[in-house]
């Protein structure tokens, strides 16, 4: 399955150009340079969306969970099938290492797929009996025709963590990928088709966050929003989509602590608190960003850290030995840099990275940033308060359990936070009291599809994953019935 030089929508089965006849550049991160185009949608391409799924919707939301299993483990098929392409597609897109779009963002979105077909078959509701009365049961049937929005750190994983769910609880959906990563999603439109999906289940708009991204939101007939981006593009999407009353499930930024105990295991410390800190570039929504440490550990870790961070090879996502890849665009790259220039008026020391890495011949317009420590900020700073979401972390040392948890839990957000010590009941303790919609004790990115996804505070509203993510694309009907 080969990418194309340009990128269609989905509508109605068929693979269309824009109702507008217009595209949008498709940069290669790693070179800057234009590669390919993708629709520049607008409302009257998410009209022809909605109306084809409103069409399919009858017939998709009846036709049983087998066939529905049927249908979503083909797909699944089809992109395990085409790993390889998927896997080249999604580094030329995003920047980030083929070894990581081989070994994690591929097979998780064929996982998907296989997660959800499979879960629908065992998705049941409750019942509440009124002794000699009467029995109320539930009914979940899926709500209609549904939105799913994603971004682009981690493009067909995310992307399709929203949409096969959607689809096994029997709704239609209209779907927009990130306008910096809409390759994959292209290719996954040719799988559907390959698959046998029914025209006008799935529907794929491409195209800009304010204009097709809007229009989704805004559109009467969608019921559901399924969004992952940024804190303030869910605020905007809260703003239109909560007076019309549409369900919304938003996944949205992190400022995510480690907190590193003196007695941990301090080798399988290092080796995931490396992982959570530059992963992806730090383009994870999950990723480590402040790293706070026992104080008797402090020096011995601090040196550690950046040893290893030096030693990361940035640069070619094609080359074996590559463990960094691009940052996903210039702006965004622009506003790394911003950060550290702001660490370092805030006070910040860089102990490692901090810059630009210009590399030559053809990479040498690509978005590369070396992995950044920084050292000796105060919480309250920007630094430590705002998503970076870049190659960057700072580091602060703790003398107690309750500094610790104060220094975690003092931002406005609340999705993930890392714990490390043997102490196991100082585990179970802090656990309770992290303000976070996930705590990982003694390890990172330990992902399980069962368990509820999300976070509190500014980093969301509402849980993806398991039945959580069924529970949201499924309307609960109580119907009581006396005898
Ligand atoms: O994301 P946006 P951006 C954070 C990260 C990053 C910042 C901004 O800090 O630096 O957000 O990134 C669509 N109505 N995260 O601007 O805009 C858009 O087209 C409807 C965290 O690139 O949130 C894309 O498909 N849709 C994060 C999707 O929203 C709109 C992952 C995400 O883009 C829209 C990415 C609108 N008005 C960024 N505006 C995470 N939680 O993992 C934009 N979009």
């Amino acid at each position: 399955m080969r990418p194309d030089k340009y990128i269609k929508n989905y509508i109605d089965g068929a693979l269309v150009p824009p109702a507008s006849g217009q595209y949008l550049d498709n940069v290669n991160p790693a070179t800057g340079k234009v590669y390919s185009w993708l629709p520049d949608s607008d409302a009257e391409d998410v009209e022809r969306a909605v109306a084809a799924a409103k069409k399919a919707f009858p017939e998709w939301s009846r036709c049983g969970v087998e066939r529905r299993f049927r249908i979503l483990s083909r797909i699944a098929d089809i992109i395990e099938q085409n790993l390889d392409d998927f896997a080249r597609a999604e580094s030329i897109d995003n920047g980030k290492p083929l070894a990581m779009s081989r070994s994690v963002d591929i097979p998780r979105a064929q996982a998907n797929f296989r997660f959800f077909a499979t879960s629908i078959l065992h998705f049941a509701s409750e019942a509440h009996p009124v002794e000699g009365r009467a029995i109320n049961y539930t009914l979940r049937q899926p709500i209609g025709v549904v939105g799913c929005i994603s971004p682009w750190n981690l493009p067909l994983y995310l992307f399709t963590w929203k949409i096969a769910p959607a689809l096994a609880a029997g709704n239609c959906v209209v779907a927009k990928p990130s306008e910096l990563t809409p390759m994959t999603a292209y290719m996954l439109a040719k799988a559907c088709i390959e698959a046998g999906l029914p025209k006008g289940v799935l529907n794929i708009v491409h195209g800009l966050g304010p204009k097709a991204g809007q229009a989704i939101v805004e559109h009467p007939e969608i019921k559901a929003i399924s969004f992952t981006g940024g804190t303030k593009t869910g605020q905007a999407i809260a703003r239109t989509a909560a007076p019309m009353f549409k369900k919304l499930s938003l996944e949205l930024g992190g400022k995510n602590p480690n907190i590193i105990f003196a007695d941990c295991d301090f080798d399988q410390m290092m080796v995931d608190t490396l992982r959570s800190s530059f992963s992806n570039n730090g383009q994870i929504c999950l990723c480590g960003s402040r790293i706070y440490v026992e104080r008797p550990l402090y020096e011995r870790f601090r040196d550690e850290l950046v040893k290893r961070a030096q030693f990361l090879k940035v640069g070619d996502p094609f080359s074996q030995v590559t463990d960094l890849g691009a940052l996903v665009s210039e702006a965004h790259m622009e506003k790394v840099l911003s950060y550290i220039s702001l660490a370092e008026m805030e006070g910040g020391k860089i102990l490692c990275g901090g810059k630009r890495l210009e590399l030559e011949g053809e990479l040498a317009g690509g978005y590369f940033v070396r992995p950044t420590v920084i050292e000796g900020l105060p919480l309250e700073c920007r630094t430590n308060q705002e998503e970076i979401f870049g190659p960057v972390v700072t580091i602060q040392p703790f003398d107690t359990e309750e500094e610790a948890l104060q220094l975690a839990n003092g931002t406005g957000y609340g999705l993930a936070a890392t714990l490390w010590t043997q102490d196991i009941s100082r585990a179970h303790r802090m656990a309770e009291q992290l303000e976070f919609g996930i705590v990982w004790i003694n390890c990172w990115m330990e992902r399980d599809l069962r368990t509820p996804f999300g976070g509190m505070k500014s980093s969301g509203v509402g849980r993806e994953g398991g039945w959580e993510a069924l529970r949201f694309f499924t309307e609960p009907k109580n119907v009581c019935v006396k005898y």
